[in-house]
């Protein structure tokens, strides 16, 4: 997996190692639609000069859009879009004590004036989506992508209810049991 690209224009954050896991989703993601990246750890709390000095830089280093995941109290997203104009997505991860609801909240309830586009918990895969959203108003190449996925999953799932119709639910359910 490839952490620093100069070239990147998405920059994906880990509040820890721990993190990957889940985020590697994401990545996988911007691989597979060759939107060029760079992922990094920097903690908002255990390393708060590097997760300054990362947000404030990010815009002249040629990042278009930031991806800041973190888990309990997940203030490294809030802190980037602090120290940066970029847009930024938050994802909260699922903790083991309070199921990732922590995460949500903290990463949500942003004060009025500094926005963070917060996802579902886990969902780093609708991170890196939302950001090629936005990166497709200018990029006609990502939009183009994001297109086709929005055409296969109509197809997928326009398939299913056709075999659901067919079938049955008893048999359909057999089937996916
Ligand atoms: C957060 O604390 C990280 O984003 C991670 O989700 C959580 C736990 O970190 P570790 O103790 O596993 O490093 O800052």
């Amino acid at each position: 997996m490839r952490t620093v690209r100069s070239t990147a224009i998405v920059g994906i954050v880990l509040g820890s190692d721990s993190d990957l896991p889940i985020m590697k989703s994401a990545a996988e993601l911007l691989d597979e639609w060759n939107v060029p990246y760079e992922l990094t750890v920097a903690s908002a709390h255990r390393t708060p000069h590097r997760a300054i000095q990362y947000a404030a830089t990010a815009k002249q280093r040629g990042l278009q859009i930031l991806i800041a995941a973190a888990g309990g109290a997940a203030h490294l997203p809030g802190v980037m879009a602090a120290l940066t104009p970029l847009p930024v997505i938050g994802v909260p991860i699922k903790t083991s004590k309070l199921d990732g609801l922590d995460s949500l909240l903290s990463i949500a309830q942003m004060p009025d004036g500094i926005p963070v586009a917060t996802v579902a918990i886990n969902s780093a895969k609708n991170a890196a989506l939302l950001a090629c959203r936005i990166l497709g108003i200018f990029q006609p190449r990502i939009a183009s992508k994001m297109e086709k996925y929005r055409a296969h999953l109509k197809k997928s799932v326009e398939s299913k209810a056709k075999r659901l119709d067919l079938e049955g639910y008893k048999k359909y359910l057999k089937r996916l049991s």
